[in-house]
Parts: structure tokens; C-alpha cells; sequence
């Protein structure tokens, strides 16, 4: 069975899962394409997918009978109402992060979604996904480290645009960890804070760069997040995990060890893109399996409330400075 995809969103993310649906994945095609600048479609229908539509509005690509499945790849502040029309239409949607730019709005799909009474959302967390941090749960599942007490985390990247603004290290950059280290200690978190270290003179004047969350969790785990947009030396991505009786630290990703002109050294990525290809492989593959299957996994509706909740409160100690509690109501059954 091929399913037939629609993509609303067609910049840097959008292409390369169209590239992937296209090239690399099994079972999908793309079919449809919306984006408010139709260049950008143009260009995909002319380089990847000659047989895919152009469409002017986004409700109509969802509508469409033809169209089986949506991809929303569009910037942030659009992805509520997009994942409502696909919910409101019966059709299955993988959604980028984050789900909503607010709490309120991943709620307001949390609650389209069970009043639908079948889940049809996956969002964009791929992390879960990446063999890495699968292997770094597989040793703290095992206990072999003991109960994990504190992490020590960093999310850089080599710089940003300009429109890139100092909430942004929260719900655009943060976001990730957010997801992630929930799921990597099945805990949710109870609060935060944010300390603004010296400022990098690389950062645009509306930018607070570098940032440092600490995140407290239910089961009194403590995090520590450097956010780091302007870092200029690579995309750099660390979670080192300290238990009872050791150490557990995401692997590097693969690289040669080079030994040339007096120096040993290994290459660090500078490009997002690269550095989970394999991951966003395996997240939209399972998003083609759960469409074919008509069973969701992975991370849900509700995985993008939780680190919308996290987020809204990061946001509120980035001005405040205050430690922010983090409320978050009782997991529904329906994502049990
Ligand atoms: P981009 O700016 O390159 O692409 C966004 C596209 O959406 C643009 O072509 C824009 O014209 C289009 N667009 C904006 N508003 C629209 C609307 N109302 N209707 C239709 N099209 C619209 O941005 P990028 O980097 O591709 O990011 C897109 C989303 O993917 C963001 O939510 C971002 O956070 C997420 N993302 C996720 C990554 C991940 O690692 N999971 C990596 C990069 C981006
Ligand atoms: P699954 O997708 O149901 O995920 C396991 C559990 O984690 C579920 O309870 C889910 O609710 C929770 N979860 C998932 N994502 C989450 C998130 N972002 N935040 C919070 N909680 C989250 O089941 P699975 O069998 O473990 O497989 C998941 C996918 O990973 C499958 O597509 C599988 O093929 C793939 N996979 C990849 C590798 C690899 O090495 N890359 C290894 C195993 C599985
Ligand atoms: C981008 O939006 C992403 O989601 C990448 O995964 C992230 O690491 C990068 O910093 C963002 O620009």
C-alpha cells in the first residue's frame, strides 16, 4: 500500500522530508504541496516530486480526498490550525515541533483529538528516535548506572538568523530537550529557571545568548541546559547522564579519527541536518507505518502539551528570573 501525502510548508525541513518520502522511505509519495511562498513548491515539483500539486490554500490541501496523510512543515505559529483542520478532516498528521508556539494550543488539539476519539497526530520530536539516545535509555532502564540523579545537557548552534529572538531558545531550541528528557527518564518536570550568562558578542542586539535552564523534575532529578545559538564551532548536541554509581553520555556522532600535520582530531558537524538524518528516517517511516496500521506511536499530542507546559514556564522565568513550578494536569486515558 503507497499512501498519499500532502506537505503544507516547504523551507529547509519541509524539503528534506519530501526528499525522504521521495527517495529513502518506503510506501509514501508526495502528492500535494502548499506553501504562502509557491516558489518554494515550484521548486520541489521541478527538482523531487514532478507529479505532486500545487495548491494556493492549505485547507484545501487537507480537504483534498485524494491526500491521505498531511505533513505540516511550516513555522511554528501556523501549526495549530493546520493540525485542527487535519484532526476536523479525519486525516493522520506528523506536525514539526513544536505542536503549538503555546500550551493552550497543544491543548486545544489534545482536546479536538479525543473529542475525534482516535489519535492522528505525531509530532516532531525525532530524538526518541535517534539510535544514540535509544542506547543512552537502554543503560539507564538497565539500572546499570543506578537512578539518575543529575544531567548535564547542551544544545548549540554554529548561529541563527536574525529573526531568531530570546523566547525563541525556549520553544524553538529548547523544545527538543523539552521532549526528550522526559521520555529518557520518564519524568515530567516540577520546575525551572533560566540564568543569562555573559552575553556573546556574536548575538543580534534582540538576543539573549548564551542561556543556561535548570529544570527540576518530579522524581527530584536535576538538569542543566546550555542553550548556545551563536557558538560558531559546530552543531553540537551533549547529555551526559550522573547516577547513583556511574556515568552514561550520548555517543559522539561517527567520525574518523585523523591523525595529520602535528594533530589528532575528529570532525563536529556544523549542520542540523545531518547530524539526525537517520533519526528523521526512522520517525517518518513509523509515521507511514502508524498511517498504513491506523495505529499512532511515538510521540503524541500529549508529549507536545507537556513540553509546550515546560516551555510556556521557561519563558515566564526567562523575564522573571524566578524558580517557575511546572503544572501539568493528570495524563488522559485515551494516551495511556
Ligand atoms: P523555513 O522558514 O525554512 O520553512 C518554513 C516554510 O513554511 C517556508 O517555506 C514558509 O514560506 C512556509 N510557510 C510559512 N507560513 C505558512 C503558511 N501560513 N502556509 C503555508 N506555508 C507557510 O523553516 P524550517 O527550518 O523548515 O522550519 C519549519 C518547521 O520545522 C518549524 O516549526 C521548525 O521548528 C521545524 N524544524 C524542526 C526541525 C527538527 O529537528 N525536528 C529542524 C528544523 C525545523
Ligand atoms: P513507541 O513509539 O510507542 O515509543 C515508546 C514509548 O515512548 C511510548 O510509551 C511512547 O508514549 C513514549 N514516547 C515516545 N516518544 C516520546 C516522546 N517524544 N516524549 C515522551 N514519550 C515518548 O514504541 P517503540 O517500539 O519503542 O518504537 C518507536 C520507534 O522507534 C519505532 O518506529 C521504531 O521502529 C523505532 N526504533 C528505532 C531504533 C533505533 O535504533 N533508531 C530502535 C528501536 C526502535
Ligand atoms: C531547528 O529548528 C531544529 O529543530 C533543530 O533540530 C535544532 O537543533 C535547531 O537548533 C533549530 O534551528
Amino acid at each position: 500500500m503507497t499512501i498519499n501525502i500532502g506537505v503544507i510548508g516547504t523551507g529547509a525541513i519541509g524539503r528534506e522530508h519530501i526528499r525522504r518520502c521521495s527517495t529513502v522511505l518506503q510506501n509514501a509519495r508526495v502528492v500535494a504541496l502548499n506553501d504562502i511562498n509557491r516558489e518554494n513548491c515550484q521548486q520541489i515539483v521541478n527538482e523531487l516530486t514532478p507529479e505532486a500539486r500545487i495548491y494556493d490554500n492549505a485547507i484545501d490541501l487537507i480537504n483534498d480526498p485524494q491526500v491521505n496523510a498531511v505533513l505540516v512543515t511550516s513555522w511554528g505559529p501556523t501549526h495549530e490550525a493546520f493540525v485542527l483542520a487535519c484532526i476536523e478532516a479525519g486525516k493522520a498528521v506528523f506536525c514539526e515541533k513544536p505542536l503549538a508556539v503555546t500550551a493552550q494550543g497543544c491543548m486545544n488539539i489534545v482536546e479536538a483529538e479525543i473529542k475525534a476519539g482516535r489519535q492522528l497526530v505525531q509530532v516532531g520530536f525525532m530524538r526518541p528516535y535517534d539510535s544514540g539516545y535509544r542506547a543512552l535509555k537502554a543503560v539507564i532502564d538497565s539500572g546499570e548506572i543506578g537512578e539518575p540523579l543529575m544531567l548535564h545537557c547542551a544544545h548549540r548552534n554554529p548561529e541563527v538568523g536574525d529573526s531568531y529572538t530570546t523566547d525563541m531558545a525556549i520553544t524553538d531550541t529548547l523544545i527538543h530537550e523539552l521532549d526528550v528528557l522526559r521520555w529518557l527518564l520518564d519524568d515530567d518536570y516540577a520546575s525551572v529557571q533560566v540564568i543569562f550568562p555573559r552575553k556573546t558578542r556574536k548575538a543580534s542586539s534582540h538576543l539573549r545568548d548564551p542561556q543556561i535552564v535548570l529544570l527540576e523534575t518530579t522524581k527530584g532529578a536535576r538538569i542543566d541546559v546550555e542553550i548556545f545559538v551563536n557558538c560558531e564551532y559546530g552543531y553540537d548536541i551533549q547529555c551526559e547522564v550522573v547516577g547513583e554509581s556511574g556515568i552514561a553520555r550520548l555517543p559522539e556522532p561517527v567520525s574518523v579519527q585523523l591523525r595529520s600535520a602535528a594533530k589528532l582530531s575528529t570532525t563536529i558537524l556544523t549542520d542540523w541536518k545531518k547530524r539526525f538524518m537517520d533519526a528523521y528516517d526512522v520517525e517518518l517511516q513509523a509515521f507511514i507505518n502508524n498511517v498504513i496500521s491506523g495505529e499512532m506511536t511515538g510521540p503524541s499530542a500529549w508529549d507536545g502539551y507537556a513540553a509546550a507546559v515546560a516551555a510556556d514556564a521557561c519563558v515566564a522565568a526567562q523575564t522573571s528570573g524566578e524558580i517557575v513550578p511546572v503544572t501539568m494536569p493528570a495524563r488522559p486515558a485515551f494516551y495511556r
